[in-house]
């Protein structure tokens, strides 16, 4: 049951950021609607490719002002905002379950995983190391120098619609750089939240430190294709880092490329989980709910593959029937509620494409998978997880589709052929193994076993801390995100050789007297 209205809902979450939901003006173009009852919560205008531009081009101005800021008090800005995103983490929780779909708990742990990568950034802001390098030359001393790259443009998906921007955002901010996002089109008003608290924690930075944040340091364009496609034409913008499907980051990166610009690609996954005989099946099952129907299936490291040891594949697969017969489907905003709502009917659509394709290329058994809770609205889009047992990895395993289906393969021979099947598909994002064996687990992590940028062992494939570089290879688009040294991926490196020798010896032992 849908106990509260969701316009009333977000005019009370509006009220106690102290934030105004834009009035409908202009084209009007973009619908934003509730995915858990599919009301309409606001109308924005899409910006035009012009719109972007100027943005950038504030951008650009403000971009050379916050270099010359010291990096610690950069950091400053990046505190300041973890202390209002704190301050404010049950209503912007509460308003990604309202926009995105996800339920309450994943509501919060999003803004907590912003909360956690302002503190890492903060942290950093002091440890934008470089190196220093042995000359070859005598009286010569050789480094290397970290600088912002200049703009960043982030592109973010609606699945996480905060987070990955903290992801970007705050390093990029610390790293020195101006910002300009463009939120998804599903997912514009958490977007401009987070703008409303960052321009907030600036003007307390400014009251202190006058004119130490310029105005225009961090842009949001709400809109559609085209305002990324502005973004990842325009040269000023240095860094793209992009989060969304294969075929989006496939237009972006060659546009980026054309120019010679950089981009950061975190797209699709097809993530799988390895279970061996020696697996704890009771902790397996856990692992593997939580990854497979968390999000609804929407996030990019949900688990999406089940390779499983023929000793233990009919035990395992029975659990895991009778738990996805019985989770708790509905309202997102109902603290009982575990699978929300999918974004809209596009995403209803393409699960039921992909269950009919899966049938047609012989699934052996199937649970769930159906359209659930039509009651909530009739724009809402609720599903059964499906829990569908193929024969082989066909072509529809081979894809990522973005819902709740988990599909079960069965291997007989050892973990060779587990983990052949495991990389044998176009994406490589996260994996997992289940596994009481050493052997198998360190093989599984060496350079033979998985190919993702993500393997982890008794765990499941979702829900990354972001002390971790996060990303992924092949068609995952292999950019690196969030902890470790993806920092580097958001300024641009020079080398400095220095020569205190007073003579001019050249490299190589070159002789070149004049
Ligand atoms: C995404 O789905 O785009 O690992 C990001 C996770 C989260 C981030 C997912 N920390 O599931």
């Amino acid at each position: 049951m849908v106990t509260e209205n969701s316009q009333v809902r977000l005019a009370r979450l509006a009220r106690l950021l102290g934030w105004t939901v834009p009035a409908a003006g202009g084209a009007a173009d973009l619908a934003v609607r509730a995915p858990r009852d599919g009301a309409l919560l606001a109308r924005l205008s899409a910006q035009t490719p012009a719109q972007v531009q100027a943005a950038i081009d504030a951008a650009v101005r403000a971009g050379k002002r916050w270099r010359a800021v010291p990096a610690p008090v950069r950091g400053e800005l990046v505190r300041r905002l973890a202390a209002l995103l704190r301050e404010h983490k049950a209503q912007l929780g509460e308003l990604v379950s309202l926009e995105a779909g996800k339920i309450l708990g994943e509501g919060q742990g999003e803004v907590q995983e912003m909360i956690d990568i302002c503190d890492f950034a903060v942290g950093l802001s002091r440890q934008l190391h470089g190196l220093t390098i042995a000359s070859e030359r005598p009286g010569h001393r050789m480094m290397e120098t970290w600088h912002p790259a200049g703009v960043v443009g982030i592109i973010s998906a609606f699945n996480f619609p905060v987070a990955v921007w903290s992801w970007n955002a705050a390093l990029a901010l610390v790293c020195g750089n101006a910002i300009v996002w463009k939120p998804s089109e599903k997912t514009p008003l958490t977007a401009l939240v987070c703008q409303h608290l960052l321009q907030q924690a600036a003007a307390q930075l400014n009251a202190e430190r006058p004119g130490c944040v310029p105005e225009g340091l961090s842009q949001v364009v709400p809109g559609a294709r085209e305002a990324g496609e502005a973004l990842a034409a325009s040269p000023q913008v240095a860094v793209l880092s992009a989060t969304g499907s294969t075929r989006m980051g496939r237009q972006v990166a060659v546009k980026v490329a054309e120019r010679f610009g950089r981009s950061i690609l975190e797209l699709g996954g097809n993530n799988a989980m390895v279970v061996t005989a020696s697996a704890d099946l009771e902790l397996a099952v856990r692992a593997i709910v939580f990854a497979a129907v968390g999000t609804a299936g929407q996030r990019c490291t949900t688990l999406r593959r089940l390779i499983v040891h023929a000793s233990v594949h009919d035990a395992l697969l029975a659990r895991l029937e009778r738990v996805y017969q019985s989770i708790a489907v509905g309202d997102p905003l109902q603290p009982s509620t575990l699978v929300g709502p999918l974004i809209d009917r596009g995403a209803f659509d393409a699960m039921q494409a992909a269950l009919a394709q899966a049938r047609a290329e012989g699934a052996l058994s199937m649970v769930g998978g159906e359209r659930v809770c039509q009651a909530l609205g009739e724009d809402a889009w609720y599903v059964r997880p499906a829990l569908v047992q193929m024969p082989a990895q066909t072509a529809v395993v081979r894809e990522e589709t973005f819902a709740p289906i988990l599909y079960v393969l069965r291997y007989g021979g050892d973990l060779d052929e587990a983990v052949a099947l495991q990389n044998d598909v176009p994406q490589g994002l996260s994996s997992a193994i289940f596994t009481q064996d050493l052997a198998e687990a360190e093989r599984f992590l060496s350079a033979a076993g998985s190919d993702c940028g993500i393997a982890n062992v008794n765990i499941g494939t979702s829900g990354a801390e972001i002390g971790g570089a996060f990303g992924g290879e092949k068609e995952t688009g292999g950019g690196r995100e969030s902890g470790s040294d993806a920092w580097k991926g958001y300024m641009r490196r020079a080398t400095n050789t220095i020569n205190f020798s007073g003579a001019l010896p050249l490299a190589q032992g070159v002789r070149f007297d004049v």
